[in-house]
């Protein structure tokens, strides 16, 4: 029986691609952060907290690193965990770098000690490709970082493919652009919109507040993607490939289309706050899936249209059942309201009082 270890199980991508590997007759292990909530609630959603080997650790911890190797043995490393919110990197960089950086460099130095046969799957991003204005993206696409995110990103890109050429050691970069689920986070964009909208049309919200809304994605389905994952593992050689679909749409789009699934005109309900404009965004991806299909014979199905109503008819699904009453795994209950979260917010009110911006703080605190 194959084993892989998953890290980040409890994200989005976790806990599909386990559903994927337990249905291929894996052994999984996944790691888990210790937090104050436990948080399986995707696991359940999908009916497989019990299937999987649950391991406590964090990337930052090494000594947890190598405990979760040792215990799982695997063939295959998933490296899914992450600070992988962009608009936080910006407000916690040197975490975000821990992370998302050497992270992925801690596994890849317990492979090359302990000279095993693993081969490591790094969760790589479109954000690497940031301020490119080459379109549409291609492996060879120059690389240049518009976050944190993505520069610690980018950081264990170059990490996968220095062990690879140096050592041998089998570590394929997964560029993957952005893919969304019912089990995307709420802070997301697409899972923000749908979730309002949802509750819009059940009259439990009144408006949507969003940042920018021209930026423009590449947006597939997740379950796809974690498939993808899988057959870059099943490679005779490790390399890098991009997992897109082709095709891109801006933010406002993906709010018409969402609203219109519930019948409501998104200019109704949309408003523009630039409190939640990033500081430096990435204006356009639109990935070539074009090496995955010929070499990995992997192709995207779901259709951006598809997506959005996926989306919406999930958390409509939802909310309909928790006014009914019924108890079942979520997330969307216990979400603060965006705006009573963000500090900088709060950071800025107070700064604004103290009339600080005479003296020359950054305009985004404004
Ligand atoms: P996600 O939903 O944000 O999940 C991230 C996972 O990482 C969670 O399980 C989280 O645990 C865990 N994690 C965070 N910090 C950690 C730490 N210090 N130690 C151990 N675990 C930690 O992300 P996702 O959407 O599933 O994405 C999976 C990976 O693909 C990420 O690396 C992401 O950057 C990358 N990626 C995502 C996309 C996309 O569109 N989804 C596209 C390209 C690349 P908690 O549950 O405890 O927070
Ligand atoms: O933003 C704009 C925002 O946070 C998409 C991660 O999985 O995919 C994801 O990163 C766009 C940006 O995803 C709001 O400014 C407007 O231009 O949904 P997002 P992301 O930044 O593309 C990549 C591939 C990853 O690797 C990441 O891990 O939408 N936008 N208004 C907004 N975004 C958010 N979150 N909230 C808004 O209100």
């Amino acid at each position: 029986m194959k084993r892989a270890l998953i890290t980040g199980i409890t994200g989005q991508d976790g806990p599909y691609l386990a559903q994927l590997l337990l249905h291929k007759g894996y052994k999984v292990f996944g790691t888990y952060r210790r937090v104050s909530t436990p948080n399986f609630w995707r696991l359940q959603d999908l009916g497989i907290v019990k299937q999987v080997t649950l391991i406590p650790a964090d990337l930052s911890d090494m000594s947890s690193l190598l405990e979760a190797v040792t215990i799982s043995d695997p063939q295959e490393i998933y490296n899914l965990a992450a600070q992988s919110f962009v608009g936080s990197s910006f407000d916690q960089p040197l975490f975000t770098t821990d992370i998302d950086a050497s992270g992925s460099t801690r596994f890849l130095e317990i492979i090359r000690h302990l000279k095993k046969d693993i081969r490591f799957y790094q969760a790589s991003t479109s954000e690497l490709y940031g301020a490119s204005s080459e379109i549409p993206q291609h492996e060879q696409t120059p690389m240049i970082p518009n976050s944190p995110y993505a520069a610690a990103k980018l950081h264990s890109f170059h990490m996968c493919r220095i062990y690879r050429h140096s050592y041998g050691i089998q570590a394929s970069n997964g560029i993957l652009f952005n893919h969304e689920s019912p089990l995307r986070g709420l802070e997301f964009v697409t899972r923000k919109i749908t979730n309002s909208v949802a509750k819009i049309k059940l009259g439990l919200q009144k408006n949507l507040p969003l940042g920018n809304l021209s930026p423009q994605r590449d947006w597939g389905y997740a379950p796809e993607y974690v498939k993808a994952m899988w057959l870059m593992m099943q490679q005779p050689k490790a390399d890098d490939y991009i997992i897109a679909t082709g095709e891109t749409h801006a933010v406002s789009e993906f709010a018409q289309e969402a609203f219109a699934a519930v019948g409501l005109n998104w200019k109704d309900y949309v408003l523009s706050d630039k409190r939640l404009h990033r500081p430096l965004d990435v204006h356009q991806l639109c990935g070539s899936p074009q090496k995955a299909e010929t070499v990995l014979g992997w192709k995207p199905k779901v259709t951006f249209n598809e997506l959005v109503k996926i989306m919406v008819a999930a958390d409509l699904k939802r909310w309909k059942m928790f006014l009914d009453g019924k108890a079942f795994p979520w997330d969307a209950p216990n979400h603060s309201h965006e705006m009573d979260i963000i500090a900088r917010n709060v950071t800025k009110d107070a700064y604004r009082e103290a009339g600080y911006k005479k003296k020359g703080l950054k305009e985004r605190f404004f």
